[in-house]
């Protein structure tokens, strides 16, 4: 095996943490694939148009929300939806993702009877339905929450055990949405709050919207005990950066734009950032791995994460993207492992869920080196 397979090799075998993953970002090619040549059938789609805009691989950002428009397309109906959150927490659990905060956008379509809550029933639908690892959910009941409860953990060493992964979701507001639907998304949050649901993001594409328009949901959101980590920065636009970061999330996504104000506003309030490397560079967000501000926050110990983005749509996966960080910034697989499991404290889940994740990186370090 040569060097880098090893490597690769390591990465996977890690345990990590996953805090910024899109649901329709990250759905495996071969099913957009079928799904589309579904619709191709029925008429509904041009198969060989968008063959290849699903297997293309550079993209701008304008590229990548109209790619998302298309996914959306091919994953409207419900069993689609239950169908592939399935498969994504399947994915992150097979390279040893232990901890995973799926993040989607409920969404409504009159002409299926799909309502934002029709369709946040059909994501849980698809943690149950997982059934080659033990999701630790709280509708779920193998749920621990209590670490005395938990299942046996992913062992690097001992060989095929079955594996557990804990899935918390995160609803996110997209930013073409009105003041009434993001409140409604907030609303439909906090009713699913026993159930999983632990936060809000707001994402969607970066030059639309007003940040006033979801500020409103936002606060009711944090006022009611929902956590908030919302997409910052990913294309200049200095005025709402600084209100963003005047607003206190829990965490950001990004930070691509930031200028000295920025970084000083985020440093003083330790606002843990969510590091996306691909996307970043393949939108073109950051020019190149050199230039990225991982390096800074990282030397400086200000609190991140690396994450995917969008697993599907840039050809990723997160133990590709703590290899890269590796190779990119020079880190040891110390190193490496201190940063995925420094990830724990980020996290939107209770201080048990915490405890055994702990624990779970405690009993791999010992057989890590
Ligand atoms: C901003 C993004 C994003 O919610 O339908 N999304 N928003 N920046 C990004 N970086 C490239 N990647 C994904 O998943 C897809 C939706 O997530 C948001 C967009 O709103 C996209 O439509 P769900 O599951």
């Amino acid at each position: 095996m040569s060097e880098a397979e090893t490597n690769m090799e390591w990465c996977v075998s890690m345990p990590k943490v996953e805090l910024h993953a899109h649901l329709n970002g990250s759905i495996r090619d071969s099913t957009l694939l079928e799904l589309a040549r579904v619709l191709g059938e029925k008429g509904v789609i041009v198969f060989s148009d968008v063959e290849h805009v699903i297997l293309k691989n550079d993209r701008s950002l304008r590229d990548v929300f109209k790619l998302f428009d298309l996914i959306h397309v091919l994953t409207t109906d419900h069993t689609t939806v239950t169908r592939i959150t399935k498969e994504v927490i399947e994915d992150f659990a097979s390279e040893n993702v232990v901890y995973l905060e799926l993040r989607t956008t409920p969404k409504k379509n009159d002409s299926i009877g799909m309502t934002k809550r029709s369709y946040l029933e059909a994501v849980m639908e698809g943690l149950r339905a997982v059934s080659t690892v033990d999701v630790a959910f709280p509708a779920h009941n193998v749920d621990a929450g209590s670490p005395t409860k938990s299942l046996p953990v992913n062992d690097m060493c001992n060989g095929p055990t079955r594996k557990k992964i804990y899935v918390r979701l995160l609803l996110s507001i997209d930013r073409r949405e009105s003041t009434a639907a993001a409140m409604e998304t907030v609303k439909l949050a906090l009713e699913m709050k026993d159930l999983g649901v632990v936060g809000i993001d707001l994402s969607g594409n970066p030059v639309v919207g007003e940040w006033n328009t979801f500020l409103p949901a936002l606060q009711f959101a944090r006022e009611n005990g929902l956590y908030i980590t919302l997409h910052c920065g990913e294309v200049p636009n200095p005025k709402e950066i600084q209100a963003m970061l005047d607003f206190s999330p829990r965490r950001i996504g990004h930070a691509c734009y930031f200028e000295e104000d920025d970084w000083k506003k985020l440093k003083s309030n330790n606002i843990p950032v969510e590091i996306c490397l691909t996307s970043n560079i393949v939108t073109a967000s950051v020019s190149s791995l050199d230039a990225h501000h991982f390096a800074n926050l990282y030397s400086g110990k200000h609190p991140l994460v690396l994450c995917t983005d969008d697993a599907g749509v840039f050809s990723t996966s997160l133990s590709s993207e703590y290899n890269l960080a590796a190779s990119a910034f020079g880190l040891g697989k110390r190193e490496l492992f201190l940063l995925a499991k420094n990830a724990i404290e980020f996290i939107f889940a209770s201080d048990g869920v915490k405890q055994d994740l702990r624990r779970t990186f405690d009993l791999a370090s010992n057989k890590m080196d």
